[in-house]
């Protein structure tokens, strides 16, 4: 058996997997059919969003996760909207959600006050943040053209991963992957788990984490072989990031990677293809590095269904 299938055969069940399914055929089917103002069938992008963990017990206590805020899927849904997709936003739950960005840590408490009668009144100062958001959120939602899909672990993104990718094989070339998710390398096989806590008193912990297969791979060669794929390649140590970037793009065969520093990753991404590398900047510190990076996407995804 392949690394692959021993990964999907021995994961814990996915909890929920009838109810998407259901959702997925019902989001792709409404937008295979609906056309995006002059420019032909809706396209529809997966973007995943926020780290997934690594339970380390089955009755999980204890799990390994990233740093991953989720900043980057959230912001690039808005711009993918934007532009005329419709966005399934494959996102680790509690992490940054599309049109929260401006509203405080904790909007709830924040935004919101007791009037002298007790009724509940947005404050002032966040009344205008708060409009946007809900405007905005409710237009995508409501319109069919958002479904927010969450996951935790490892198991669960890449269960629902597969799900996604294959219900968006019937949209070919008008498909698109653009995959933000920190996911994780390594991880404890689910039938080699502990199932209850892991005790203390049994001395310091040695742990062999087992590689997460390659996905990338399974994704374009099995999963969505006629869509438009873009991966992340994510480093500390910008000496040895494009190179990395560029073995990512030949071995997955990627049609795009966006090289990122984690220090920088606010402000400057690399876009390589394997015909150049275009480094793309923010324009200034309120605005989005984003909103260049969907624009070439945007057409790049265009040549490609023109040439196939
Ligand atoms: C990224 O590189 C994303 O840009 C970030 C965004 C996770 C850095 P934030 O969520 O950060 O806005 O805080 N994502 C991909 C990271 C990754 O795991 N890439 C793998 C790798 O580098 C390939 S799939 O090996």
């Amino acid at each position: 058996m392949d690394e692959t299938t021993s990964f999907f055969e021995s994961a814990p069940l996915l909890k929920d997997a009838d109810n998407i399914t259901s959702k997925l055929t019902q989001f792709i089917d409404q937008n295979s059919s609906s056309l995006s103002g002059s420019s032909g069938p809706r396209r529809v992008v997966c973007v995943t969003s926020g780290g997934t963990t690594v339970p380390l017990e089955q009755r999980c206590v204890r799990y390994i996760d990233n740093f991953s805020s989720g900043h980057r899927g959230a912001t690039s849904t808005e711009y993918f909207l934007k532009s005329g997709y419709s966005v399934i936003f494959l996102n680790r739950r509690g992490t940054c959600q599309p049109y929260c960005r401006s509203l405080p840590d904790d909007p709830l408490l924040e935004c919101f006050e007791l009037t002298n009668d007790s009724c509940i009144q947005v404050q002032e100062s966040h009344s205008e943040a708060v409009k946007t958001a809900i405007r905005e959120h409710h237009a995508a939602v409501s319109g069919g053209l958002l479904l927010k899909l969450p996951f935790t672990t490892i198991f669960e993104y890449l269960q629902i991963l597969r799900l996604i990718a294959t219900s968006m094989k019937i949209l070919g070339a008008n498909g698109m992957f653009y995959l933000a998710a920190a996911v994780s390398d390594f991880y404890v096989p689910w039938d080699s788990m502990a199932v209850h806590k892991i005790q203390s008193a049994s001395g310091p912990l040695d742990m062999r984490l087992a590689q997460v297969p390659k996905m990338l791979s399974v994704l374009r060669k099995e999963w969505a072989p006629t869509a438009f794929c873009v991966s992340f390649k994510l480093e500390t140590d910008k000496e040895i990031l494009l190179e990395k970037a560029d073995k990512a793009l030949k071995r997955y065969k990627m049609h795009a990677v966006v090289a990122n520093e984690l220090s920088t990753r606010k402000e400057l991404v690399i876009l390589v293809t394997d015909t150049a590398k275009v480094s793309v900047y923010r324009e200034n510190h309120n605005s989005d590095v984003e909103s260049p990076l969907i624009k070439l996407l945007v057409d790049k995804h265009s040549t490609f269904i023109k040439n196939t």
